[in-house]
């Protein structure tokens, strides 16, 4: 996955609204809806610690603050640590924080310290943007497909096998399909075999990923990607539903899973 910029995390609260509009609308539940079926929890009066990390390309400058701003809006209490690091972490913990959260260039962690448990944003973020697709209300078949095999496109697929979807999926690379067939089951998408969806969980890093052979009109794109795999033009063309934002809803699924 990219590394966010601050440009990504400009408006994160319209961008919500905008998903969270689309959601809605497409499988009857808004994001902290689903979350709660989901995972089968609720916020409660708990304590996030939130740790600006120092190490690799550094801090970058609104995402303590965005993390702040999920934290709250879910009800949950939040509180950004003034130093930084391993510092940051003892102050965090030494008043009482229940959840941390912090990321560095590779990893991005939720660990709840009550409960012992840890969360990556790959597999949150893969497991709620599959949710998503999946709770499509239109859909024309229990076919889906996964367009990136990596960290968070295998955990979305993993998700969607345990529901008992039919998963097909594409990587460019041969040894995470291969991965994926031999420990999941998917099945590998071929473009020749002239298939269409209505449900597309699109996992990855790069842009122009989906092609017009893929989908079928009036679909639903569920996407963590930045940027955005779907080519605005086919999304006019076939009236595609789109799901896509760079953070919240994915720590939304990592507090979820912790609490
Ligand atoms: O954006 C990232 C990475 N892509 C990891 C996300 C994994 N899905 N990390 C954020 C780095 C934040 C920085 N260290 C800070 O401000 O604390």
């Amino acid at each position: 996955m990219a590394l966010l910029t601050p440009r990504d995390l400009e408006n994160l609260s319209m961008q919500l609204e905008e998903n969270d509009e689309t959601i809605k609308r497409v499988t009857g539940l808004d994001v902290r809806g689903i979350c709660e079926e989901l995972y089968g929890t609720k916020p409660g009066s708990l304590k996030v610690g939130i740790i600006p990390i120092t190490a690799g390309d550094g801090i970058i400058s609104n995402f303590a603050s965005s993390l702040l701003f999920i934290t709250q809006y879910f009800g949950l209490e939040g509180a950004i640590t003034e130093h930084s690091d391993m510092t940051g972490y003892y102050e965090a913990v030494s008043q009482g924080a229940d959840i941390i959260l912090m990321a560095d260039d590779h990893m991005f962690v939720a660990h709840n310290l009550r409960k012992g448990k840890i969360v990556s944003n790959h597999v949150a973020t893969g497991i709620i943007y599959a949710e998503i697709a999946s709770r499509f209300r239109e859909a024309s078949s229990k076919d889906i497909l996964v367009i990136g095999l990596g960290r968070v496109g295998y955990a979305g697929a993993a998700h969607l096998m345990k529901k008992g979807f039919n998963v097909y999926a594409c990587d460019p690379n041969r040894g995470f399909l291969e991965k994926a067939v031999k420990e999941l089951g998917i099945k590998p998408y071929c473009s020749e075999d002239r298939k269409r969806f209505s449900m597309v969980l699109e996992a990855t890093p790069n842009a122009n990923t989906i092609s017009e052979g893929m989908i079928e009109e009036r679909c639903l794109v569920s996407t963590p990607g930045i940027p955005c795999g779907l080519p605005p033009e086919i999304g006019k063309k076939y009236r595609v539903d789109l799901v896509m934002e760079p953070l919240v809803i994915g720590v939304a699924s990592m507090l979820y899973s912790v609490i």
